[in-house]
């Protein structure tokens, strides 16, 4: 498939696992909310030359010589993403969104204060407080969740407990959340408690860009977002803040706790961030929103009950517990029909995490190879047959093959945006 002739000879163990991750993606439904198939421009800035060069330091202020082109890719990846969120301030080096979250809590907070973050077991981020991460080691948290009831978040528990507690920081945010969020309400709270308002966007950052989900970047403190996920960029991180604590995210990116920005990644999402202010992106975001309704609405038909009834974004929270499954076992039998999700916990679910009750899904990716409502209904048809025969391999192998069928109609590299064309060697086989 890739024409990477350098490498089969000199490491075809590696080569083979690339080919092999190549094939999985053509031919595999690609499911999971948080993932997507960056562009070909994208991969041809991250895998380049950029890559050998250490800069330490920001544009103009270097550790390094020889720092001038790598200079002016940071520059373009900061303007860019400051324009495309209408943002005061922008650092495009940390390496991941945890990064990100620990440069903004180490950045403003002092060990042991309060920060208030959405539960992880109601949709939040191990980064919000999760005492198996950093987060939760290091500050004291107090969770938020949903309304029992709505399964939407409730902004007059956040202000009960805002009120009560004083943190000095609150997050807003979600990594398995379906709905809007409101960024001016959270701002409220945040402003009456006197606590900074951090908004996490990694997994709506696409939509924003697009104008389909309010931006937070004028009622936030602080911004913080991965650069892979609905945004389609490659696997990075940013910090998005009011001018006035510009320089203390940066000292605390580096040198407070990474290193040599990795330039090759940041060019990469310079990449991403000029496809995310076309047109062509607008309709992309629109697309996979529409996609996630329709998916939603054909799994309701099939009986299948989504958290919160529905979805506003790009993912979609679906409880099993009508099917008598449980997620570990649904995202193993999906995967055997040709099917990538990834188990989930739901809101007040009794199963552990290992186990869970749900599954949680996402559209970004198959919208991006170009799936459209009609085969999303195809897609809920799929998935109800495969989890009504989870014991019976010669139904899941016949799904597999349709999906197959349908991946070949929709290859993984002919896509929509300007910039992708088929990768070197491809000559446009499915
Ligand atoms: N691991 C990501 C997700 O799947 O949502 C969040 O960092």
């Amino acid at each position: 498939m890739w024409n990477r002739s350098k490498l089969k000879q000199v490491d075809p163990e590696i080569y083979n696992v690339i080919q092999k991750e190549g094939e999985r993606e053509r031919f595999q439904l690609e499911l999971i909310a948080s993932e997507n198939f960056t562009s070909s421009a994208v991969l041809e800035a991250q895998g380049s030359v950029l890559t050998d060069k250490y800069a330490e330091g920001y544009p103009g202020r270097r550790w390094y010589g020889g720092c001038r082109y790598v200079d002016a890719a940071e520059t373009l990846a900061i303007e860019r993403v400051r324009a495309l969120f209408k943002a005061e301030y922008a650092n495009v080096q940390p390496h991941s969104g945890s990064q990100a979250n620990m440069a903004v809590y180490f950045s403003s907070l002092k060990m042991g204060d309060t920060i208030m973050g959405m539960n992880l077991a109601q949709g939040g981020h191990l980064t919000h407080g999760s005492p198996v991460n950093f987060s939760g080691m290091y500050f004291n948290i107090v969770f938020y969740g949903v309304n029992r009831r709505t399964e939407m978040i409730d902004y007059k528990e956040i202000e009960i407990l805002a009120k009560k507690y004083k943190p000095r920081m609150i997050i807003a945010g979600a990594s398995a959340y379906p709905r809007k969020i409101d960024f001016k309400e959270f701002s409220r709270i945040s402003r009456e408690v006197g606590a900074f308002l951090l908004v996490d966007m990694a997994h709506i950052a696409g939509l924003i860009a697009a104008g389909l989900h309010p931006n937070p970047s004028p009622e936030a403190d602080f911004v913080t977002s991965t650069t892979h996920k609905t945004l389609r960029g490659p696997r990075g991180g940013f910090i998005l803040c009011k001018k006035k604590y510009g320089s203390l995210i940066d000292k605390m990116i580096f040198p407070g706790i990474q290193g040599g920005p990795l330039m090759h990644v940041i060019a990469a999402k310079a990449v991403a961030f000029k496809d995310a202010r076309g047109k062509n992106f607008k309709v992309y975001q629109g697309q996979v929103i529409k996609n996630a309704k329709a998916l939603g609405e054909g799994l309701k038909k099939k009986n299948f009950r989504l958290v919160s009834g529905g979805t506003d974004t790009h993912l979609l929270l679906v409880d099993l517990s009508r099917q008598g499954i449980s997620g570990k076992e649904a995202e193993e039998v999906l995967d055997k029909a040709g099917i990538s999700t990834n188990k989930n916990n739901i809101p007040f679910d009794l199963k552990s995490p290992f186990v869970t009750g749900g599954i949680r899904l996402g559209t970004a990716a198959v919208t991006t190879r170009g799936l459209k409502e009609g085969e999303m209904e195809k897609i809920s048809f799929w998935i109800d047959e495969a989890l009504s025969h989870t014991k019976e391999d010669g139904v899941l192998v016949r799904i597999k093959q349709e999906v197959k069928e349908m991946c070949r109609r929709f290859p993984r590299y002919k896509i929509s945006s300007p910039h992708r064309g088929l990768p070197m060697g491809e000559k446009g086989k499915g």
